[in-house]
């Protein structure tokens, strides 16, 4: 048996309250960490295959394309570490090219997914030594012991634009000091495009991005009684240029009180609840973040209409 079982550790240890004061903000918000239960991440893994979705595609066809640099790039006798693994599936195109590799580290939230992911990425490679973490990686967590010369650290997905500026920048430099010399990291990075191409992403023809966000309100109902009425809500994703980000909101179409647990929340007609941001980025200004902490960028891979690209960065 290749394949490890590790709880790296507790997650969903107080959503009640995380998401109660957000609530109780007179700008509500809530983590878009919350998107994502078992029928959020099947509605993300749907929205992935969107015709208007472009960043898995590219990020697949960049990935492709350049998988032997990027192979050279890590080296031999290595462990590929992929933070917030999901379903696995970029993490293949890397594995097939990556002949040398040693171990592969999958880390993510939701269980279910990742045990099945792991369970047949250690049969599909069985040279590869394979472990499988489940853990809120943006929480202190436990890594299971390596036994490996070199860490690369796979986190694809543009994900680090879902991280406010100083999340992110704490992320990044607690990334930078978990690795040492020789070490490097591989991150895919959405960049700043025609705000059209990114309004179509976040709202699909199918609105499967907007079941995805209103997705949240039904796990508040299941998980935190609470008494949403989802036709009450309206999803709401623009482009917000001067942020340089894609908002996502849900908007309340009338004025409203929900019950959540024993608290009540009133909303007024428009208001909204603000549930993701997604930060773009040119390559100089990513570059320039990952210096900031602690990071050289070492190589730079981006597809022709330059909308995504992936960024080798070492330490
Ligand atoms: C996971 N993350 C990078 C996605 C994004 O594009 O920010 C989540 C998403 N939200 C709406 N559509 C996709």
């Amino acid at each position: 048996q290749n394949v490890h079982y590790h709880l790296g550790n507790e997650t969903e240890t107080d959503m009640y309250s995380e998401v109660l004061n957000g609530l109780k903000k007179s700008s509500k918000s809530i983590s878009p960490k919350y998107l994502y239960d078992k029928r959020g991440s099947e509605l993300f893994e749907e929205i992935t295959m969107l015709p208007e979705y472009y960043p898995t595609r590219t990020e697949l066809h960049i990935l492709n394309k350049y998988k032997h640099e990027m192979a050279d790039a890590a080296g031999s006798d290595s462990a590929l570490i992929e933070f917030g693994s999901g379903s696995s599936e970029k993490v293949r195109t890397l594995l097939g090219a990556m002949r040398e590799l040693n171990e592969y580290v999958a880390i993510d939230i939701s269980k279910d997914f990742l045990y099945q992911s792991a369970k047949a990425l250690s049969i599909e490679y069985p040279n590869i030594q394979v472990h499988a973490v489940s853990a809120d990686y943006t929480e202190k967590f436990n890594m299971p012991e390596l036994n490996s010369e070199r860490k690369i650290v796979f986190f694809p997905g543009s994900t680090i634009g879902n991280f406010e500026r100083d999340e992110m920048m704490a992320f990044l430099k607690k990334t930078s000091q978990f690795l040492t010399k020789g070490d490097g990291m591989l991150i895919g990075v959405d960049l700043k495009k025609d705000a059209a191409v990114l309004n179509a992403a976040y709202n699909d023809n199918k609105r499967i991005t907007s079941k995805f966000n209103l997705n949240l309100l039904n796990r508040f109902n299941r998980e935190l009684l609470a008494d949403f009425k989802l036709e009450h809500f309206s999803h709401h994703a623009f482009y917000n240029k001067d942020k340089g980000r894609v908002e996502m909101h849900l908007v309340s179409l009338k004025n409203q009180r929900i019950t959540i647990g024993n608290e009540k929340i009133t909303f007024n007609e428009g208001e909204t609840i603000h549930t993701e941001n997604s930060y773009k980025f040119t390559i100089k200004e990513f570059q320039d973040i990952a210096r900031k902490c602690g990071f050289t960028s070492r190589n730079v891979w981006c597809d022709e209409k330059e909308w995504f690209s992936m960024h080798y960065l070492v330490v």
